[in-house]
């Protein structure tokens, strides 16, 4: 018999293994399932590269017969549809494991309680909602597109300690490299990533993934620029034939249009300057009446995590709208002093509606990290 500590020792562990492949699984959530039998691990799995395997029917495999009377710890619902591999629900009834611990039910309406009586109606003991709160911080991208039709969006903000963001026309260097480094990780684990035109027009940036390994992860680029001023020499247009650019205009009562659409194969003539024609349509220029519609928009598009890196006005908007899930705040021991662009945030003036998960040194910088208490 397994005893509760014994039951969340074994769903933390499924829940470390699901975010091993977070943003790696396309629209599919990343989930971890780990099968126990007489107290050890006979097998364990997180979903596969790109969405399928599914990681039920993986750890099944691991396990053998030895699934046979264990229990199987799933993050998420196993689910009851048959898509392009035979339902999960089903491989555990097959694999004649007893019981099922599940920490998140599956909202997708193919799964949503169907897997869960697959495996009841087999008489498997189940039992839902053990380290729920946790497996939906796991889950955060693939649970918000699908009940809000919209990403999950972290604002991550360095300032000062005089609560600047930086100086007007000049570049300051706000926090060190051990943020910089934690910035590009956040950015990897993100599918899209947004700033501001002010942002693009005084930082350059490039904001692609610059982490030994994991540069293939550049997740999609962003840039709100509603006077078309994205500059065609910028870094991220000169970048734009390795990884995409959207440019988005967003106003009020503007209709929906894609301008350069995506995806159109380059043409095989042999005459045309091909990079030049492939960097036209890797930037994408869109118009929505609203940046919750530009973000409902990019979830049909398969985006289920956002990364806002700034500035000012591109943050205030968003905690404005009430479209912020998770603040990630980095503050320096610097100080910045006159001229300094304030800051929409700093530790002292979170909005209520969040709460702070904790907090911890970075190099010389220290990070606080909050997310939307509802
Ligand atoms: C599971 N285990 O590891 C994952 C699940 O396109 P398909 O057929 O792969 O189905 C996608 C749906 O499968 C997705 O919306 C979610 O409901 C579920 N994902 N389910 O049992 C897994 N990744
Ligand atoms: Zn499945």
């Amino acid at each position: 018999m397994s005893t509760p500590e014994d039951d969340r020792r074994f769903m933390a562990e499924a829940i470390r293994v699901s975010r091993t492949h977070t943003g790696l699984t396309d629209t599919n959530p990343s989930v971890g399932c780990v099968i126990v039998k007489d107290g050890q691990i006979v097998g364990s799995a997180v979903t596969a590269i790109g969405g399928r395997p599914h990681a039920e029917t993986q750890a099944i495999a691991i396990a053998g017969d030895m699934a046979r009377g264990a229990t199987a710890y799933v993050t998420l619902e196993p689910c009851a549809h048959w898509g392009r591999t035979p339902p999960c629900a089903n491989a555990l009834v097959d694999a004649g494991v007893a019981r099922v611990v599940v920490a998140v039910f599956d909202p997708d309406p193919r799964v949503a309680g169907q897997g869960l009586k697959i495996l009841s109606d087999a008489g498997i003991t189940v039992e839902t909602g053990l380290m729920e709160e946790e497996g939906r911080r796991a889950l955060a991208g693939y649970l918000m597109r699908q009940t809000r039709g919209r990403p999950f969006v972290t604002l991550k903000l360095a300032v000062s300690a005089d609560g600047m963001l930086g100086r007007r026309g000049e570049e300051v260097a706000i926090t060190g490299a051990q943020v910089r480094t934690e910035v590009h990780h956040l950015r990897a684990q993100s599918d899209a990533i947004l700033v501001g035109i002010g942002t693009v027009l005084s930082d350059d940036p490039e904001l692609t993934v610059r982490i030994p390994g994991l540069e293939h992860r550049s997740p999609l680029r962003i840039v709100l620029d509603r006077d078309a001023r994205f500059p065609q020499t910028s870094r991220l247009a000169r970048t734009a034939d390795n990884v995409p650019v959207i440019v988005a205009a967003i106003g009020a009562g503007v209709a929906e249009t894609d301008s350069v659409p995506t995806g159109d194969a380059p043409c095989r003539c042999g005459q045309h300057d091909h990079a030049e024609e492939a960097r036209q349509t890797a930037i994408t220029h869109i118009n929505s009446p609203t940046l919750e519609a530009l973000l409902k928009r990019l979830a049909t598009r398969g985006i289920s995590t956002l990364l806002v890196e700034g500035g000012a006005t591109v943050a205030s908007a968003f905690l404005a709208q009430d479209l912020v899930d998770r603040i990630i705040l980095y503050v320096s021991d610097k100080v910045v002093g006159e001229g300094g662009l304030e800051s929409p945030l700093t530790p002292s003036d979170i909005p209520p509606s969040f709460t702070l998960l904790g907090s911890a040194p970075v190099g010389p910088d220290r990070v606080y990290e909050y997310e939307r208490s509802a």
